[in-house]
């Protein structure tokens, strides 16, 4: 699937750009800094949800090497707990998607406080510092 550690690291980090670009524009309806469009918000969730299932693939034995990346070693020494987190994080996305579908503004608002929380939750400790 990927023919080098470099291509991996490459794939996760492009899925999880395209996810949190998407998730922020749905995160700015919600936060009143766009307007709220049912429509657009659901569209956008759409591919939230199908991202959120694609980094993960990208986190294989041998890929915490290769490209400047802030990865920490314990995603692969913890592996139970990473993986525990991502599934939390895509069940998240899935509500995140079904609010969105409501079109219920306040719905939406919860959701993506619960999706910006299972995203942090990871990043605490599994994401290095800048
Ligand atoms: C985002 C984004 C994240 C999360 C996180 C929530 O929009 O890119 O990584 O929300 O900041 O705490």
């Amino acid at each position: 699937q990927f023919q080098k550690p470099e291509d991996a690291i490459k794939y996760r980090q492009s899925a999880f750009t395209v996810m949190a670009n998407h998730f922020g524009r749905v995160a700015a309806m919600a936060q009143g800094r766009v307007p709220f469009d049912a429509k657009v918000a659901a569209d956008n969730t759409a591919i939230v949800m199908t991202m959120s299932k694609l980094p993960y693939a990208g986190f294989g034995d041998g890929t915490d090497k290769g490209l400047p990346n802030r990865a920490k070693p314990e995603i692969w020494k913890e592996q139970a707990k990473f993986n525990d987190l991502a599934s939390k994080m895509q069940a998240e996305v899935v509500k995140l998607d079904a609010a969105a579908k409501s079109g219920s503004l306040d719905a939406l608002k919860a959701a993506v406080g619960a999706t910006g929380g299972s995203c942090k939750a990871c990043h605490d400790d599994f994401r290095a510092e800048k």
